[in-house]
């Protein structure tokens, strides 16, 4: 906490990792304050990551906001929304010059609001000398956009639905260290074109019209249940049946929406009966997909190699990133912020 014998900073520099759900997040039961219907399970990746530089300072008069040294005219507005309640937080008015750099391309499916809103939340907090806990940290980070509640965190982490109205319960929390249960993800890109129907409209749509809502609402709980058994058991094979299990259903709900959300192309589902085949040969590997093309195959390390040649031997898979389990967001030093461009994967 901050005391007028220690003035805040006013600048600092984060970094943070995206993050691939294993039991999915989709529709919000608050829109205001980003509430999820739902809670979720995901796991924090290692090697990708946006590192962002915070920077208040008197002498501006509006935020200027840059993206992979870009001027981002439609993510600055939620970038302002969110310093707004980091400012209100610390009772001061002044703008900010906000510099992010990601490593991994934007808008290619890999979270990047995720990793985004965290690594800014994180910066803030420190510049302004907040003082705030990570829990603190993932409800403004939830604000920003819902998957960067769980990216403050490393390893395997779930994220609350919360039952209160004002949203104070709705935070993520750690569920186990990545070097607790190591896994390998590969992504397997299969478009870098930027997706139709981003994640919001896609949530509401499916709430407002798939006859399947309810249906999803009422079975969460006992997946994420199965998953958190699972992780604290390091049970592979279980692990991989419900999460595959939560991403069909999250995609036959959003097909079932009227009208009907197809995020696949022909590449994302072959390279889907590629992974099921694999592991039906006793390769320990499983799927999830998300709101876009990417096709992420999660494996022990020890069958990372076999499944990077399987993916790279699809027609239509562009490219196969790989990656680990990560940590959580954390502060750096300014000068990292301006290397990113040499980390880029
Ligand atoms: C997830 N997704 O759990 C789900 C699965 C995509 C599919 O969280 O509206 O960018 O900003 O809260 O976090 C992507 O949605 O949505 C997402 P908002 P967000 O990872």
């Amino acid at each position: 906490m901050s005391t007028s014998a220690d003035p805040a900073p006013l600048s600092a520099a984060a970094q943070a990792q995206p993050n691939i759900a294993l039991i999915k997040y989709w529709g919000k039961r608050d829109a205001r304050l980003n509430l999820p219907a739902v809670g979720s399970i995901s796991i924090t990746l290692d090697r990708l990551w946006t590192r962002t530089c915070v920077r208040f300072d008197p002498q501006l008069a509006v935020d200027q906001v840059q993206l992979d040294g870009r001027t981002d005219a439609g993510g600055a507005t939620r970038v302002c929304a969110c310093l707004d309640l980091l400012r209100r937080r610390a009772g001061i008015d002044l703008r900010a010059r906000v510099e992010s750099w990601n490593n991994f391309p934007t808008g290619a499916g890999l979270a990047s609001s995720a990793s985004g809103f965290a690594a800014l939340v994180t910066a803030a907090d420190a510049a302004l000398g907040l003082g705030m806990s990570p829990a603190e940290c993932s409800a403004l980070a939830r604000q920003g956009s819902g998957s960067a509640a769980r990216s403050i965190f490393g390893g395997f982490v779930e994220w609350h639905r919360g039952q209160r109205p004002d949203g104070g319960d709705s935070v993520a929390e750690p569920l186990l260290a990545a070097a607790d249960w190591p896994l390998s993800v590969l992504v397997a890109i299969t478009s870098r074109a930027i997706k139709s129907v981003g994640s919001t409209e896609g949530m509401n749509r499916t709430a407002a019209s798939s006859p399947y809502w309810t249906a999803w609402l009422q079975a969460q709980m006992a997946d994420l249940a199965q998953a958190r058994a699972a992780i604290a058991g390091r049970d592979f094979e279980r692990l991989a049946e419900v999460a595959e299990h939560s991403c069909l259903k999250m995609h036959a709900l959003a097909l079932a929406a009227r009208p009907g959300l197809v995020y696949w192309n022909g590449a994302t589902v072959e390279a889907l009966h590629a992974v099921r085949a694999l592991r039906a040969g006793g390769v320990p590997v499983f799927f999830t997909n998300d709101a876009g093309p990417q096709l992420k195959a999660i494996c022990l390390p020890s069958a990372a190699e076999r499944v990077a040649r399987t993916l790279h031997a699809v027609p239509g898979v562009l490219e196969v990133v790989a990656a680990g389990l990560g940590e959580g967001a954390r502060l750096i030093g300014a000068d990292q912020v301006g290397a990113a461009r040499a980390g880029a994967v």
